[in-house]
């Protein structure tokens, strides 16, 4: 790109439904305005926007892939973002840094509610943006149902800018509301200008109308010209659509045909036009006026030759290479293009660039000075699903954290953890594909292939019933000096949730003090592993009585003397399988209650309550108690019957007894508890469930 040519720049986010033709769009974007010689294609496994292998191999995109051109003059990057729902994370924080957003989607009126969560999160955050109407080619649906479909998810008004003529396999081209111009597409050329049909007149008049309309309900200039029947001018029709659009107050809409270059041109030329400058979106985040540098980071990126490049929106003042920033020092200033680099010296505000080796996480506000107010972030997404991973080969233990950390930068919306109980290290995210992902890339970037299975429940126990004066007496003769200790415990079941308790009513010395620690300690390493092959909770243990002997006994004695008295005692106390149940926050369209209220039930959950979700426009919340056990693939069920969009949150709430018929099954599985002889997963699979649920198979992930 010539630098010397360019006055100005533009951030630009492609983003909407999975598989909607975002990167197809990229491609033509960058063809056309020449930053690319060749077009690629995704199913040829070639374009710029999925460079990354793991998205290749899938033909998706699976992260942001940021890409500059220049256009009139003006540098635009455009910050082309993954359509699923499990990589949502990283189009949001994309979105945090851009003036505006392409928002692609397909003309197919039963899948415009897939775009209501990213409707909701551009009006949360007033982000200008537009739609185009992608794959016209294959429109099945009349236009204007298309369009009635859309203005249900929408709660700005939307303005058409273009209208189709023909339709699908007979597209032929389209009108320019703006300037009442209808052009017919031509492959591998631009538009020309035709005569406007005349059977779409009558159509174009109305629908030009209708447009005129929605920008005067913001200008009142505009509004007494069409009341006097003047025709407005071009140039006040874009001034309007510009500040509209700049203010988030109208939503214009294009149509096109990403894979032939079909309607590119005209889009491109609209931004120009009427895409807020960066300065207009820095006033409108309150940042700008100072000349000291400010910027945020949107993505981190651990390069294939190991590099650390942040992708950065300069908010304000000019950024250097060699800069000091947050502490650490940019090494390396690029222009990004996919993969493809061109080295810079300076980026200005307004600008998104990616800076080398700094020490900084996405999200994060970069200054030379110390920051007053940081620049908000998108949302953390809270993690929905999980798999227990191990790496394939044992001595490769030590890398996996480092990997991880390295991983977690790149992508936020993971996180793991080696739980406590069950000590599997638990890799969490938004779904099976987003998991399989960040398993490919251990794999390829940091050469850790793992394996992976269903993460154990982890089910506790308790008992149901008191047992008292529980004995145990450990006596041992050793050559030299034996060991004794004597106990007797008072076993009892407490409140949920109340957890563990020791207390001793020795009166006499029967038990000597120095011994009683030695007592407590045998039960407390007795109740890591109950009956029922469980950590025990819920009860309080008493010492009552016992007696000792003046040479042979010790407090390791009496430490064992505990651990048999438990043994005994729990067994008598009627053990009891508890397990975790999560309080959960279901999202879905209101149209989908009934199902999510059903899959709840099927899933041994307990309804709290439903109702309106507040701020979202028809859509519900389902509260309600789920056993963790029943959790594993919930979110694949719960997107497969709401097209996707339905979402939770969940939280630990209690545990809870396990009813008897299940307790049979759990025992089972995981070969655990006196008598029960496991056909499952006793050798280390899956405590049945979980996020969990399962069965304890491994699998390797190649
Ligand atoms: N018929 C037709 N197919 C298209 C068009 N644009 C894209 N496609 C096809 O739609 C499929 C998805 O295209 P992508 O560009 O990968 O879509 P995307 O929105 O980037 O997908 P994700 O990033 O994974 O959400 C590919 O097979 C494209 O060839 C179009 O205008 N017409
Ligand atoms: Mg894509």
């Amino acid at each position: 790109m010539n630098e010397r040519i360019i006055s100005g720049s533009r951030n630009v986010a492609i983003v909407g439904p999975y598989l909607s033709g975002k990167t197809t769009l990229l491609e033509s974007l960058l063809f056309v305005t020449g930053a690319i010689s060749r077009r690629g294609r995704v199913v040829d496994r070639n374009t710029v926007g999925d460079s990354a292998q793991e998205a290749r191999d899938r033909q998706m995109s699976v992260e942001l892939n940021a890409a500059s051109t220049e256009y009139g003059g003006i540098c635009f990057t455009f910050l082309d973002c993954p359509g699923s729902i499990e990589f949502v994370q990283e189009t949001e924080n994309a979105l945090m840094g851009v003036d505006a957003a392409i928002v692609v989607c397909e003309p197919d009126s039963n899948r415009v509610l897939t775009l209501a969560p990213l409707f909701q999160f551009l009006d949360d955050w007033e982000i200008p943006h537009l739609v185009f109407i992608n794959k016209m080619d294959r429109a099945h649906d009349g236009f204007a149902e298309i369009l009635q479909a859309l203005k249900t998810v929408s709660s700005r008004p939307l303005v058409l800018h273009q209208y189709p003529v023909g339709q699908g396999e007979q597209l032929k081209g389209f009108i320019d509301l703006v300037t009442e111009q209808a052009y017919h597409y031509h492959p591998g050329a631009p538009a020309n200008p035709v005569p406007l049909p005349a059977s779409l007149q009558a159509i174009e008049q109305a629908a030009r109308a209708e447009m005129l309309e929605s920008l005067a309900d913001f200008d009142d200039h505009l509004l007494e010209e069409l009341l006097d029947d003047i025709n407005p001018p071009e140039d006040e029709i874009v001034a309007d659509l510009k500040m509209e659009l700049g203010a988030d107050l109208i939503v214009p809409v294009f149509i096109g045909v990403a894979e032939q270059d079909f309607g590119v041109r005209p889009l491109l030329d609209a931004l120009l036009r009427e895409a807020p400058e960066p300065e207009t979106t820095a006033q409108h985040r309150g940042v700008g006026k100072e000349r000291s540098p400010l910027a945020q980071v949107l993505k981190t990126y651990y390069t294939p030759q190991g590099g650390k490049l942040s992708l950065v929106r300069v908010w304000q003042g000019t950024i250097t290479d060699g800069m000091v920033l947050n502490g650490s020092r940019a090494g390396g200033l690029y222009r990004l293009r996919g993969q493809h680099t061109q080295s810079l010296t300076a980026a200005n505000a307004g600008e998104i660039v990616a800076i080398g080796r700094l020490d900084a996480k996405t999200g994060e506000t970069l200054s030379c000075d110390p920051i007053a107010q940081p620049l908000p972030q998108a949302e953390a997404i809270p993690p929905v699903y999980a798999l227990a991973i191990a790496p394939e080969k044992r001595s490769d233990d030590v890398k996996l954290s480092s990997a991880l950390s390295k991983l977690l930068e790149e992508d936020p919306s993971l996180f793991w953890q080696q739980h406590g109980d069950t000590h599997e290290v638990i890799l969490w995210g938004q779904g099976d594909i987003h998991l399989q992902v960040a398993l490919d890339r251990l794999r390829r970037k940091y050469n850790l292939p793992m394996s992976t299975h269903l993460p154990q429940v982890p089910y506790k126990e308790t008992i149901r019933k008191s047992v008292v004066k529980v004995h145990g007496r450990y006596k041992h003769q050793t050559g030299g000096h034996g060991q004794f200790g004597d106990v007797y415990l008072d076993i009892q079941p407490v409140a949920r949730g109340e957890g563990f308790c020791f207390k001793e009513t020795i009166v006499g010395g029967v038990v000597p003090k120095q011994y009683i620690p030695g007592v407590e300690t045998g039960v407390r390493e007795y109740l890591t592993h109950g009956p029922l092959g469980f950590p025990v909770v819920d009860v309080e243990v008493t010492l009552k009585d016992g007696s000792y002997h003046n040479v042979d006994s010790s407090e390791q004695a009496f430490r064992m003397a505990a651990r048999l008295a438990m043994q005994e005692g729990m067994r008598q106390g009627e053990p009891q399988l508890l397990e975790p149940i999560v309080l959960l926050r279901i999202s879905i369209p209101g149209e989908f209650t009934s199902k999510v209220l059903r899959l709840v039930n099927g899933r041994r959950g307990q309804v709290l309550g439903y109702d309106a979700k507040p701020n979202w426009r028809g859509w519900d919340e389902v509260a309600a108690h789920l056993p963790q056990a029943e959790m594993h693939n919930l979110i694949v069920e719960l997107r497969s019957l709401t097209l996707g969009v339905g979402s939770f949150q969940w939280q630990f709430d209690h545990l809870q007894e396990v009813p008897e018929k299940v307790v049979e099954r759990v025992l089972c599985r995981t070969g655990n508890g006196e008598g029960h002889n496991g056909n499952g997963g006793g050798n280390g699979g899956g405590n049945g469930g979980g996020n969990g649920g399962g069965n304890g198979n491994r699998t390797k992930h190649r």
